[in-house]
């Protein structure tokens, strides 16, 4: 059992890649000494756990930094759109970027299998009870894909707004999805993911006229909790404003002879 979040990340995590022979398995292990029995031992494992991914997640950023890989680590409750908003910008920036993508799931390739479609290189990891991902399953999931230099490295993260906001993956940029089912309180009531976060995009835009959700209300309670946040509004189902969402990813790329 997971100390920090209280998920069971001790499991088996398995990574599958699409098209490939998949019977490798990985035990992954968050740390030792795992006591519920009073709060100081749990303050230290928390510690320890956070302190083992931070290491991890440096390394992590070396990586990148050495291959100027952009790496973004895409975070949301589940259902608001990541994997669609991947299957987008994959098929509508081909040809103009380099792109490999990391799914998280607890279950399934239904995401990978979805990506893959795309034509882009993925591998799924599969975190069991674990309800986040950490450096070390990217750390692994990196040795396996051997994304190319200058490249854009999208990880998606298992849909969660609590525990994946404490988990540094060496990420470059962290991108908070939000669609306007969720509720425009949703900042307010997950601080860290949005604290945490350099762009918010706010999902279903089409979907407005049918639910109570108040766009300024929302927009003025993520900048309330981090007032750096850039916004972008977007409808997967439509188009409208990917644009937007394609220039700033485009912005954030690093030409090879500036690297
Ligand atoms: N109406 C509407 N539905 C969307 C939009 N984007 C995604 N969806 C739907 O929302 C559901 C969840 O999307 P998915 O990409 O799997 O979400 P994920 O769990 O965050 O990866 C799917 O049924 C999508 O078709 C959008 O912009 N508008
Ligand atoms: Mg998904």
């Amino acid at each position: 059992m997971c100390a920090t979040c209280g998920c069971d990340a001790n499991g088996t995590v398995t990574m599958h890649v699409p098209g490939q022979d998949n019977n490798q398995e990985h035990t992954h292990s968050h740390g030792e000494g795992h006591s519920h029995t009073h709060a100081k031992t749990i303050v230290d494992v928390e510690q320890d756990i956070l302190q083992q991914n931070n290491l991890l997640a440096e390394r992590n950023k070396g990586y990148f930094d050495a291959k100027n890989i952009l790496a973004l680590n895409l975070v949301s409750s589940p259902g608001s759109g990541k994997t669609t908003l991947l299957e987008k910008t994959l098929t509508d920036l081909k040809g103009e970027l380099e792109f490999c993508v990391i799914e998280g799931d607890q279950q399934t390739t239904n995401d990978a299998d979805r990506i893959h479609a795309t034509g882009t290189k993925v591998t799924q990891i599969n975190t069991g009870k674990g309800c986040h991902l950490d450096a070390h399953m990217v750390l692994h999931a990196l040795q396996g894909m051997k994304p190319k230099n200058n490249s854009v490295l999208f990880i998606e993260n298992v849909g969660n707004l609590v525990c994946p906001a404490m988990f540094d993956l060496g990420e470059k940029e962290r991108v908070v999805i939000i669609s306007v089912t969720e509720g425009d309180d949703k900042p307010l009531k997950y601080p860290d993911m949005f604290y945490t976060s350099t762009l918010c995009i706010i999902n279903k835009t089409d979907l407005l006229p049918y639910v109570p959700f108040n766009i300024e209300k929302v927009k003025e309670n993520a900048l309330k909790i981090n007032r750096n946040l850039t916004i972008i509004e977007v409808s997967c189902t439509t188009g409208e404003g990917l644009p937007a969402w394609y220039n700033w990813l485009k912005s954030k790329v690093l030409a090879p002879e500036l690297a």
